[in-house]
């Protein structure tokens, strides 16, 4: 089988000082079905910007059981547990190498992302993701310090409520796939950020029946609106206005639920458009500096078609602590 450079997040094209001593734990709760991944430690000096500041390397997750993963609840800590705020967190990705997006298959599954605004990705009762015992889940994280004040010892924790599929009584839950709907396409996420105003768009085919449970937004400082279009059907499924801080950094963006209607339906053969303003104060084009991504649950009509998008983990993926030199 080909080895394929996987077409990451964040990372792509970047040459970064790899931070030492960053190691991926992980905690199982049986009691109250709770896994806790903790990435770290790492040191934040002062007013470090993501090019400058050392990144921790790529870490690999093995999945310990076969079930589903039910929401992801990220935090900062110091080694003393005090919280330490997310505008350090450039942004952090989980990916599943077992398995080939939806939307863009040269992709992995991406099933986790959060940056400053640590967005929280909570429960949806009924639903999950569905993994397999040994599944690989990349993780990638990307660190910065635009604040005064230095961090020493910082860990990215991130809660996982789960079900466990072989344990006796539990509730089979229906499978989402998380669709990331970017203004790239299907390539690198990250882009150039001009000085000012601007506005980026880009187009991807939903290739299934299904509908889309909600949708929140993923930007980078200075974003100002997330919007996602299904052009084939002329509609506007969401827009959605960041909330940003006076300096223009990113608080927030919000999150918008179709669940009392069923979800927003999507056939196979729909053209979504996503677009993505910003208002880049600074005067100067940031490299690499934004983001555009529309971020939603999926469920299809037909759950086995998704079955097609597992595939065997690929060679040389299996190491923690590897990272990729693209
Ligand atoms: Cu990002």
């Amino acid at each position: 089988m080909e080895h394929e450079h996987h077409v990451g997040f964040m990372q792509g094209g970047m040459h970064h000082t790899v931070a030492k001593g960053v190691a991926l734990d992980a905690k199982i709760d049986a009691v109250t079905h709770s896994i806790t991944l903790r990435v770290g430690p790492m040191t934040l000096p002062a007013n470090t910007d993501h090019m400058k500041m050392a990144q921790p390397p790529d870490l690999v997750w093995d999945v310990p059981l076969g079930g589903w993963l039910l929401a992801y609840h990220p935090r900062l800590v110091d080694a003393a547990g005090n919280a330490v705020p997310g505008t350090v967190l450039h942004h952090t990705a989980f990916w599943n190498e077992n398995r080939a997006d939806f939307l863009c298959s040269n992709k992995e599954e991406h099933i986790f992302g959060a940056g400053s605004e640590m967005t929280d990705w909570a429960e949806i009762p009924g639903y999950g993701y569905h993994v397999q015992k040994g599944d690989k889940i990349r993780v990638e994280t990307m660190m910065y310090n635009p604040t005064p004040t230095s961090y020493d010892k910082v860990y990215l924790e991130v809660a996982i409520p789960y079900e466990d599929a072989s344990e006796a009584g539990a509730t089979p839950r229906k499978n989402v796939y998380p669709a990331w709907m970017d203004v790239k396409s299907c390539g690198n996420s990250g882009y150039d950020l001009p000085a000012g105003k601007s506005e980026k768009t880009g187009t991807v085919t939903v290739k299934y029946d299904g509908v889309l449970l909600g949708v929140g937004g993923h930007l980078h400082d200075y974003g100002r609106q997330v919007v996602l279009q299904d052009v084939s059907r002329n509609e506007t499924v969401a827009t959605l206005d960041a909330k940003v801080d006076s300096q223009g950094l990113l608080e927030s963006v919000p999150v918008r639920l179709f669940l009392e209607q069923g979800g927003y339906k999507f056939g196979a053969g729909d053209v979504l458009k996503i677009s993505a303003r910003y208002e880049n104060p600074t005067g100067k084009l940031l490299r690499d500096g934004a983001m555009g991504i529309a971020v939603g649950y999926f469920v299809p009509v037909d759950d086995t078609k998704m079955a097609g998008l597992r595939r065997k983990t690929k060679p040389g993926h299996d190491t923690a602590g590897m990272t990729h030199d693209r």
